[in-house]
Parts: structure tokens; C-alpha cells; sequence
């Protein structure tokens, strides 16, 4: 098939998701064309079957704003025409599916024989739970689903979620998130974990883009407990709007040489393979990929119990579930179980196990199957 990806190419789940996904259908023998405004961050090597397309910037004294969605659009029409493509595979509705659809209009108009082309629209999180529901962008977001010929969300919750809101008439298929477990295992890192803490101090890891959604003062209150209780470290992974704050906290609670802000890391699987404990408070998550890349590296994950994240973490089986906002409960089982080392190990093993059903190959498998199915209809 020759599939055009369009995503998000800078740190953020959708992006990484799309560009995953791109590789690992090129690997498959596919081609794939990524149309967006920068490299998908991902994507650092060479392969024979991926092809990127920047979206020109236009710059005119009258915009205020560069009119992205539409050099898009027409950048889409392009390389649909051009490399004749079979779909175009959309991540994270706002404001790629509205794009697409431009896209195809635009092949229609010029009645070239690639106006066939498929549109799949893949919805992550927030372009349904946040920003899509805003008044400004709705409207386009139900039209983006609508006229899409296939629609994915990346839970059941998401789904839910979207038919509760939005009203769609178009049906809409759950793929999950996805996790390599050959490249996302724990790593031997004698050398580098006494750089963080001593042998006796537990290493919780926090990773995200630090938005409020992410509550992040949460995950430096809970620390705060844990570590009156056993000595500690924190690492908050990843940059935002709250970061400031989360910083005021630390120095605040007195906690600023046990919490070490990182800023953005591309090491992931370095820092996960030193940590014991992932922390995700969120107040709304439509899957929570970070949480499975943890587990992957057998890092159990105490998070809250909202959106997809019940649909792969089980309570007390393969890491923790809190209300929302309950960070003397998050303490509290982290507690529990740096006190067990027999528990502790049973649960990374169990969150190991758990990533393994989520294997890139699987679900990658299940793309392909739905791709054929909107193909041929
Ligand atoms: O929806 C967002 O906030 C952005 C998006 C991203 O690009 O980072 O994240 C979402 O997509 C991920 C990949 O499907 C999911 O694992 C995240 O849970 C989801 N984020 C939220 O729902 C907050």
C-alpha cells in the first residue's frame, strides 16, 4: 500500500504513535509518505520506504497567521496525485482530518483520478476531550469524523467519549496504543543509577509535557510523602506550562536536591531502566502511552483511574488506580510496595507481561486489516 501519514512531528503521544506506526509499516513493505511541517521527531533513520513532504510556509503581509490547515491541505492533494497514494492516514483530528478532507475536494475539483483516495482519521485525546469540544473547532471536528472513511480511537473510552459528544454517524474502530518490547526493556545500568540515588533510595519517574492535565504538582506532593517515609528521588521528565510552578513546590517542600527536572530527553529507555516507579495523576488520558512504555521496561505505573488507563492497568494486578487528586493514596501504595520486595517484583513482572499484548507487531497487523477494509469498500 502506499499510505501519506500526517501528525503532530514534535514530543507528544499522537506524533510518536503516527510515526511508529509509519515505520513499522515500511518495514512491512509499504511506503509511506509523512506530509507535515517538520521530521517527525522519531524518525531519525534512513529507510527505502519512507518519504517526507514538508508543508510550505506561506508568509504574506496580510496573514497574521500562516493559513497551516490549507498549504496542508494542498500539500496533501499533491502527493496524493503525485505518488498516488491508496489513503491518507490521519493523527489527532485538529486540524488534520478537516485538511484531508480539503484534500480530497481539491483532487475532486481538479477531477484527477486520485480523488478516490481514502481518508483515516486516528483520535488520540484531547482533540475530543479538550480542545475539540470548544465551540470554535467542533463543528469541525464531527465534520473531520464524518466524511473520514475510517475512523480509529485509541480506547474504548475514547470511542465512548466521542459518540456521547460529538453525535458521529460514521462508526468508529478501537487501536490501541502499541509498544516495541524489544526495544522498550530494561536496561543494565549499574554505572549510571548511583549518578541519581543511593543503593538504598527508591527512583520514581514522572514523563510528560507538563500541561495542567498532567498534574503535575500532584506527582511532587505524593513524592513529598513518600520520601518522608523511605529517602527518594524524582525525576520529572519533559517540559510545559507547569513546570515553574512544580519547581516553586519542590523548593517549597524543601525537596529541590531529591527532584531533578530533566527538561526533554530522548533517552527514555535509559531513565525507565533506572526507575522503580512511574507516576501519571492526569485528569484525563485518552490511553497514556508513557504509562505502557514504562511497563514495558518493567516499571510499575500508580496512576488515575480516568480515561483508557483502567483498559490496560489493572488495580493491584499490574500497578495502582487513585481518584483523581489522591496523592496520599498514590503514596501509600507506592509505600506498600518498596516495603515488598516480593510484591514489587511480582507487579513489574505482571506490567512486563501487559505491554507484551500491546506488541507493535500486533497491532500494527490489526491497521493493516482495517486499512483493507476501508480500501475495498
Ligand atoms: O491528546 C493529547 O493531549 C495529545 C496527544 C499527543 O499528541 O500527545 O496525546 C494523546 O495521544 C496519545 C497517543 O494516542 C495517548 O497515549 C495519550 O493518552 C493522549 N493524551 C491525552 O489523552 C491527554
Amino acid at each position: 500500500m502506499k499510505i501519506g501519514i500526517t501528525c503532530y512531528p514534535t514530543y507528544g503521544g499522537s506524533g510518536v504513535v503516527a510515526t511508529e506506526l509509519g515505520k513499522a509499516l515500511a518495514q512491512k513493505g509499504h511506503t509511506i509518505h509523512f506530509i507535515s511541517y517538520a521530521l517527525p521527531f522519531r524518525l531519525k533513520e534512513f529507510s527505502q520506504n519512507i518519504y517526507y513532504h514538508e508543508v510550505d510556509t506561506v508568509n504574506y503581509p496580510l496573514f497574521e497567521f500562516t493559513p497551516y490547515s490549507i498549504t496542508l491541505a494542498s500539500k496533501m492533494a499533491q502527493v496524493v496525485s503525485y505518488e498516488k497514494l491508496d489513503l491518507l492516514h490521519v493523527h489527532y483530528a485538529i486540524p488534520h482530518a478537516t485538511s484531508a478532507i480539503l484534500a480530497k475536494d481539491i483532487l475532486s475539483d481538479q477531477n484527477d483520478p486520485m480523488k478516490r483516495v481514502k481518508i483515516i482519521t486516528t483520535l488520540h485525546g484531547t482533540d475530543i476531550t479538550l480542545v475539540g469540544t470548544e465551540p470554535s473547532l467542533s463543528g469541525a471536528v464531527r465534520l473531520g469524523i464524518n466524511k473520514s472513511d475510517g475512523v480509529t480511537a485509541v480506547s474504548e473510552y475514547l470511542k465512548q467519549k466521542t459518540i456521547d459528544d460529538f453525535k458521529p454517524t460514521r462508526e468508529i474502530e478501537v487501536i490501541p496504543n502499541f509498544i516495541n518490547t524489544s526495544e522498550f526493556k530494561r536496561k543494565n545500568y549499574p554505572q549510571f543509577r548511583p549518578a541519581i540515588a543511593k543503593p538504598d533510595e527508591k527512583v520514581i519517574i514522572h514523563i510528560s509535557n507538563f500541561r495542567p492535565l498532567k498534574r503535575l504538582k500532584d506527582v511532587v506532593n505524593a513524592f513529598n510523602i513518600i520520601n518522608e517515609k523511605i529517602p527518594s528521588r524524582l525525576l520529572l521528565v519533559g517540559d510545559g506550562p507547569e513546570r515553574t510552578e512544580a519547581e516553586h513546590l519542590s523548593r517549597e517542600l524543601g525537596l529541590a536536591e531529591r527532584v531533578k527536572f530533566l527538561g526533554k530527553q530522548e533517552a527514555v529507555i535509559d531513565l525507565l531502566s533506572i526507575a522503580d516507579l512511574m507516576l501519571m495523576p492526569s485528569e484525563s488520558e485518552s490511553f497514556g502511552l508513557a504509562a505502557l512504555e514504562a511497563m514495558s521496561c518493567g516499571v510499575p505505573v500508580i496512576a488515575a483511574d480516568v480515561g483508557g488507563l483502567p483498559e490496560f492497568i489493572k488495580h493491584e494486578e499490574n500497578g495502582y488506580l487513585v481518584q483523581v487528586g489522591d496523592t496520599e493514596k498514590m503514596a501509600e501504595y507506592a509505600l506498600s510496595l518498596f516495603q515488598n520486595q516480593t510484591r514489587f517484583d511480582t507487579l513489574r513482572q505482571s506490567a512486563r507481561n501487559t505491554a507484551v499484548e500491546y506488541e507493535t507487531s500486533e497491532i500494527v497487523t490489526r491497521y493493516e486489516n482495517y486499512y483493507d477494509r476501508i480500501i475495498s469498500n
